[in-house]
């Protein structure tokens, strides 16, 4: 491991239903890494109401309230310290802005207004360099292979979604961190074969995870 004591932030991004949550409680055993999960109890009970839920019922009413509570949320475990040489995340305010934001303004469910509202907190939010990453490790899974793996864990407030809608957050995970061309970030992006199994996929992360802190 690095001498220098240097602490590193990853990242780990990719489609509903990849398997960023297993992945997560995976490196959970590593003494490298201390792991930051997603806000999903705040989404599921935000005070009593539960927003995961009503953005599904009803996405025009509630898509708005539901990104501008998420880009809030994330930004404050960006923040959030960590002690062992690597912080995981799950997800980040990037995939929150160029993937979710992103598809509900593309299928006319966010407002051009609500749009620009959302992009300005958002460039305000990571503005002074509290959002940094130091990488991105992308689980990249064909939508079937996501859509298959929902349908298994079950989670009642996902029930309504589609292969059509992985399809086209798919799509927005592979112009953000493939393509590049809706943002200008310069984190480095490591690829994970997610159709894999977990095994290798479990390998995979944890490689990448090893390199990363030995340079
Ligand atoms: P995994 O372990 O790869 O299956 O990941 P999940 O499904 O545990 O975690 P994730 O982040 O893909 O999604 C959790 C739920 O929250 C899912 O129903 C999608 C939703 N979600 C997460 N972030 C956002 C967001 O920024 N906007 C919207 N509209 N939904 C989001």
């Amino acid at each position: 491991m690095s001498s220098s004591n240097k602490k590193f932030t990853i990242a780990v991004e990719g489609n509903i239903g990849s398997g960023k949550s297993s992945v997560l409680a995976h490196l959970a055993n590593s003494s490298l890494c201390d792991i930051i999960a997603e806000p999903l109890d705040n989404w599921t009970n935000l005070k009593g109401h539960n927003i995961l839920a009503m953005l599904y019922e009803d996405p025009k009413r509630w898509g708005f309230a539901f990104q501008a509570n998420a880009q809030m949320t994330l930004a404050k475990l960006h923040a959030q310290t960590t002690k062992a040489p690597v912080k995981v995340m799950e997800r980040s305010i990037y995939s929150a802005r160029y993937c979710f934001v992103e598809n509900l303004y593309r299928s006319k469910i966010l407002q051009g207004v609500e749009y620009e509202i959302l992009n300005d907190w958002f460039q305000m939010l990571i503005s002074n360099g509290s959002c940094h990453l130091d990488l991105i490790l992308y689980l990249r899974a064909t939508p079937e292979t996501c859509l298959q793996r929902i349908q298994t864990r079950n989670r009642s407030e996902e029930e309504s979604i589609s292969l059509d809608y992985l399809q086209t957050l798919h799509e927005c995970h592979e112009e953000w961190l493939i393509n590049r061309n809706s943002t200008n970030l310069s984190i480095p992006i490591l690829i994970v074969d997610a159709n894999q199994t977990k095994e290798r996929v479990y390998n995979d992360t944890h490689t990448h995870v090893e390199n990363l802190v030995s340079y």
